[in-house]
């Protein structure tokens, strides 16, 4: 028998195994503690320590034991053996690398930068069921981003006028009409009833204009509850569902994951209060951890911010994007989502920040434009085919064609 203490988890010559889940974290140290004794006490609480030492039979169970073994300024880096790890479980993964460890009295702050994923923990996990392939496999978009818009005000509007709205900004060119996070099954605008009408109005829209259309209905709830919209969805004929996935949990997602592979559903990933964990940048768990996440249980789309350009704080999108669209040991592509503020203006900018592989969400940039929603959807694509073009908008709105564009940018500029 020998004993297991917090000295153990530190081995700064220690080398990463190939199955080693490995993460960086930012680390202040309470008052009087080293980084070292910090660092030790982050490894032991989240792998297989606790504050006592501990009298065990060693070749049973130190091996399970994760290693603090790099330190740099305020950065550490911990690998976990992937033993430590229940296959395909994002809540148990979580609950050791992002867990106790966030509130121990050992740092005074904490933050999960970054991981990296090994094979033998992203086989246990599907992976998006598209990915990044939604914009030709079930729209027309081709290689343009995919446009999308959300009716607004955010709540309030009935069932009728909810259709309306899609339906108009639908015949202007927008691919993906989108619920707003906090519309879900309520009495002014019923989940199911607002589910059959878009989708017939979807339905009329595609057979005038030519081109797919399709709607992220919003499944958010309870798990069951959720699982049982999503066969809705399917019944009612729709391609895709949204999910607000910090809201509803991760195991939520990877149930919501499991069900539209039956239905061949697509998955919009809104990330409603992602900033608890994610705004302070010395504490939480950052934005990229939580898209990593998400590619692993396996959404196929996911808002990953504006690259500064839109109205919300905190954003680190062309990290993240690269990492959504890079290689995860085969795992599909993520479609990363600009969305928050956004208005025709920025459209060109928003392209050359990120690319075309994107989606981009527009809903006061749209239902804001001074001749109302069609107008505005039809604002939105001219400025995306004008950057494709790479025609600047100011010029492309000078055409008698393109007035959408020129009344837009009149009143946000093109800044
Ligand atoms: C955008 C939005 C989205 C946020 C989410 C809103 O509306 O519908 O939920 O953009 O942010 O409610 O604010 P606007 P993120 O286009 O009118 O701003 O993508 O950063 O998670
Ligand atoms: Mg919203």
């Amino acid at each position: 028998m020998t004993g297991i203490e917090y000295d153990d988890f530190l081995d700064r010559e220690y080398n990463p195994d190939s199955t080693d889940l490995v993460c960086t974290f930012r680390i202040d140290p309470a008052e009087d503690m080293s980084m070292e004794a910090a660092a030790s006490r982050v490894a032991s609480e989240s792998s297989n320590g606790t504050w006592a030492a501990l009298h065990v039979d060693e070749d049973e169970l130190t091996h399970l034991g994760a290693v603090a073994y790099g330190i740099d300024g305020d950065e550490i880096t911990v690998a976990y053996p992937a033993e430590l790890f229940e296959a395909g479980s994002m809540p148990q993964i979580l609950s050791c690398i992002a867990g106790n460890i966030m509130g121990m009295k050992a740092v005074d702050a904490i933050r999960l930068e970054d991981c990296k994923w090994p094979e033998s923990i992203t086989s246990g996990f599907p992976g998006p069921q598209f990915g990044t392939s939604v914009a030709r496999e079930k729209l027309d978009a081709g290689d343009r981003p995919i446009l999308a818009t959300v009716p607004k005000p955010k709540v309030g509007l009935s069932t009728d006028a909810h259709v309306r709205v899609g339906e108009e900004a639908w015949r202007g060119g927008v691919d993906l009409l989108k619920d707003d996070e906090n519309l879900t099954d309520q009495d002014f605008n019923p989940f199911e009833d607002r589910l059959a009408e878009s989708l017939a109005a979807r339905d009329r829209v595609e057979e005038d204009v030519g081109e797919r259309k399709d709607y992220l209905v919003n499944v958010t709830a309870e798990t069951n509850e959720m699982l049982e919209r999503v066969d809705l969805v399917d019944e009612h004929g729709g391609g895709f569902v949204m999910v607000d996935i910090i809201t509803c949990g991760w195991s939520a997602v990877q149930s919501v994951r499991d069900r539209c592979e039956k239905h061949g559903l697509a998955i919009h990933a809104h990330r409603a209060m992602h900033a608890a964990f994610d705004r302070m940048d010395h504490h939480g768990v950052s934005m990229r951890v939580i898209a990593q996440i998400s590619r692993l249980c396996g959404v196929d789309h996911i808002h990953t911010g504006t690259a500064g350009l839109g109205k919300l704080a905190n954003e680190d999108t062309p990290g993240i994007n690269d990492w959504l669209h890079g290689n995860c040991h085969g795992l599909n592509p993520v479609l990363p989502v600009a969305s928050g503020g956004l208005h025709p203006g920025v459209v060109d900018q928003l392209i050359d920040a990120l690319g075309t592989d994107i989606c981009v969400q527009a809903g006061g940039g749209i239902h804001g434009h001074p001749d109302g929603t069609h107008a505005g959807a039809k604002a939105l694509r001219q400025a995306t085919d004008a950057s494709l073009d790479g025609v600047p908008l100011e010029e492309y709105a000078q055409d008698p064609a393109h007035a959408e564009l020129a009344t837009a940018l009149k009143k946000w500029g093109a800044e």
